[in-house]
């Protein structure tokens, strides 16, 4: 049997231009020891029992959670971090005015001082990860080297993590190189550094999943969009979904939604009673890599191999999937806790809690017991619906995307565009409210194109265009729709129910893919009149129904003067064919009475 130390030499040896990184990062950084991840289950069982020795990670009551923990993060150290997130491209216009911007050189030379050091009497962990199918042509690699033992249990369970991951970056030309170090998590010392053009993240001071789980948002999003554009294919915040009819014919949906408003409920949905024969096959729930098939289709690959979801509201009538996913080997971060050691947080429906998500006697007054972006992370494979076509190498071909967001009101209950082009403008003007999953106010209105706002690695005018251009290359593109699962009334109340009630909206939408459902042409694309949604058994009052089917004009008047406002910040690199889209959406609505 080899020894620890002969694994390592022998991973090591798989991939030198890693090991001299790993080096010069160790000599900078100065690490008590050097630990190469193999991505078995015995590392695993290590490295969460350090976790659980040291107090960091609390095993929870066995019976209901086998094999489930709780972490508790920093009090200050509880979601991404927009404004300490920079992307550093050599011209400032190139990162857009989407995205705060540094010069490399003064970039590289602020983190290089904030890292000097930092690991001393730490160990430092290589993590070799693949995002994608490891065999999927489509996959990419990258290495993240970090100080968190926490970090590398979450990145096991959200990437296919270890030996096979080092084998293919032995294989191809470049990796992503990701380096991490939780620092002091002094907020005052945090910043997530972008570098496109050299393929490589620096990240200090936080061990929040976005901030820190480099292959997720930082590579998978960010980098890889900025890949995407030169290699011709798309990297986004969506969700991936087979729809499975009674028919036995599966459709693959993606849908772009901002964090926390549903992305991991629609991936996991459970047909109401209605809907008997349906079924639902989870493909991804946060993250989609599009590429354009030689059949002119687009096809898409989910990059990550777990969920990193929300955890507040999870119960069995709103996700009765992830409810029940979370109840075995399960790492929790920032829940609160029963008596008996059992999880506990706002909406699981049964239980009391003890202790809130800092630990301390749970008292309302302090706040919600569990924190609002508190986190499940589990393995996907764990997910009883897991679609057989996740692994697929070639990806699944999409039928349609749908964008949304969170709005109180105008927005109407689903969408459709009228074309391909006219679906880039129905991504490019989404708003919505935003979450606790980023530090800030929490529910103000905010432009958040195709739900990148936060993710998008370069300029949005670019990125806009190159949208367009891949639209262009599909000779059956998918049908673009715009839904809004959240209006409310006067009275704050939600108008449509959501959850799994959404698969009528859906199934809609599928039949108009397929031209076998009705819908009335309006100034900002087609509607669904009420007969045309199968309405059977749900509990929505046809006033209700009306306002959610509505197109007040005068509101759209003013919302598409705001949209073209907002494009102004991108001037000039706006593509002249969505200003038109634009302009011809404001002339449909100007002409109509
Ligand atoms: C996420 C997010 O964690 O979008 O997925 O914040
Ligand atoms: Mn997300």
């Amino acid at each position: 049997m080899a020894t620890a130390q002969e694994r390592v030499a022998a991973l090591a040896s798989l991939e030198p231009r890693v090991a001299a990184w790993v080096q010069d990062v160790a000599a900078h950084t100065r690490p008590a020891r050097i630990h190469w991840c193999d991505g078995s289950d015995a590392e695993y069982e290590t490295l969460r029992q350090g976790l659980v020795h040291d107090g960091s990670l609390l095993p929870l009551e066995p019976g209901r959670f086998p094999g489930c923990y709780l972490y508790r993060s920093d009090p200050a150290d509880v979601a991404r971090v927009e404004h300490l997130t920079y992307v550093c491209t050599r011209a400032r216009e190139d990162a857009g005015p989407n995205n705060y911007w540094m010069e490399p050189r003064e970039a590289h030379a602020r983190m290089d001082a904030l890292f000097a050091g930092c690991m001393r009497g730490r160990t430092l962990y290589v993590v070799p990860y693949c995002m994608g199918p490891i065999d999927s042509p489509y996959a990419r690699c990258g290495v993240e080297i970090t100080d968190s033992a926490y970090v590398v249990l979450n990145m096991r369970l959200m990437t296919r993590m270890g030996r096979d991951a080092l084998g293919r970056i032995a294989r191809e030309d470049t990796f992503v190189k990701g380096l991490h170090s939780t620092g002091e998590l002094d907020p005052e010392r945090r910043f997530i550094m972008h570098f496109p053009e050299e393929l490589t993240i620096k990240s200090f001071g936080s061990g929040y999943g976005g901030n820190a789980l480099l292959g997720k948002k930082c590579h998978a999003l960010r980098i890889a969009s900025w890949q995407a554009r030169s290699e011709g294919w798309l990297a986004e915040h969506m969700l991936v979904v087979g729809i499975e009819n009674p028919r036995g014919e599966t459709h693959y949906v993606a849908c772009a939604f901002p964090s926390a408003c549903g992305k991991t409920n629609l991936a996991m949905l459970i047909p109401p009673a209605r809907f008997a024969g349906w079924r639902i096959w989870t493909v991804g729930d946060d993250i989609a890599w599009l590429h354009p098939g030689s059949d002119g289709r687009l096809y898409a690959i989910n990059p990550e191999a777990g969920y990193f979801g929300v955890v507040p509201g999870t119960n069995a009538s709103t996700n009765r999937v992830a409810f029940e996913t979370i109840h075995r080997d399960t790492i929790f971060t920032n829940v609160a806790l029963t008596a008996d050691g059992q999880p506990w947080w706002e909406g699981r429906g049964e239980g009391t809690p003890v202790l809130d998500w800092r630990g301390r006697p749970y008292d309302p007054a302090n706040g919600p017991a569990a924190h609002p972006n508190a986190r499940f992370t589990v393995d996907a494979r764990r997910n009883p619906n897991y679609s057989p076509m996740a692994d697929a190498p070639a990806g699944v071909p999409l039928s349609a995307i749908v964008f949304g967001g969170r709005r109180r009101s105008l927005a109407p209950l689903v969408v459709q565009a009228r074309d391909w082009a006219h679906g880039v403008l129905l991504g490019a003007a989404v708003a919505s409210e935003t979450t606790a999953a980023a530090a800030g106010a929490v529910g103000v209105v905010r432009r958040d194109p195709m739900a990148m706002k936060p993710f998008a690695g370069y300029h949005f005018g670019d990125y806009w265009s190159h949208w367009l251009d891949v639209g262009a290359r599909l000779t059956r593109p998918p049908a673009i729709f715009h839904v809004n699962w959240f209006r409310q009334d006067a009275g704050g109340r939600y108008l449509w129910p959501g959850f799994g009630e959404n698969l009528r909206v859906l199934a809609w939408m599928l039949a108009r893919c397929g031209g076998a459902s009705g819908a009335r042409e309006t100034p900002i694309g087609w509607l669904p009149r009420p007969q045309d949604l199968d309405l059977q058994g749900v509990a929505v009052a046809p006033d209700a129904l009306d306002e959610l089917l509505a197109v007040d004009l005068t509101a759209w008047r003013e919302e598409l003067a705001a949209i073209e406002s907002y494009f102004g910040e991108f001037a000039p690199r706006v593509p002249a064919a969505l200003l038109a889209e634009l302009a011809a959406a404001r002339a449909r609505v100007a002409a109509a009475r």
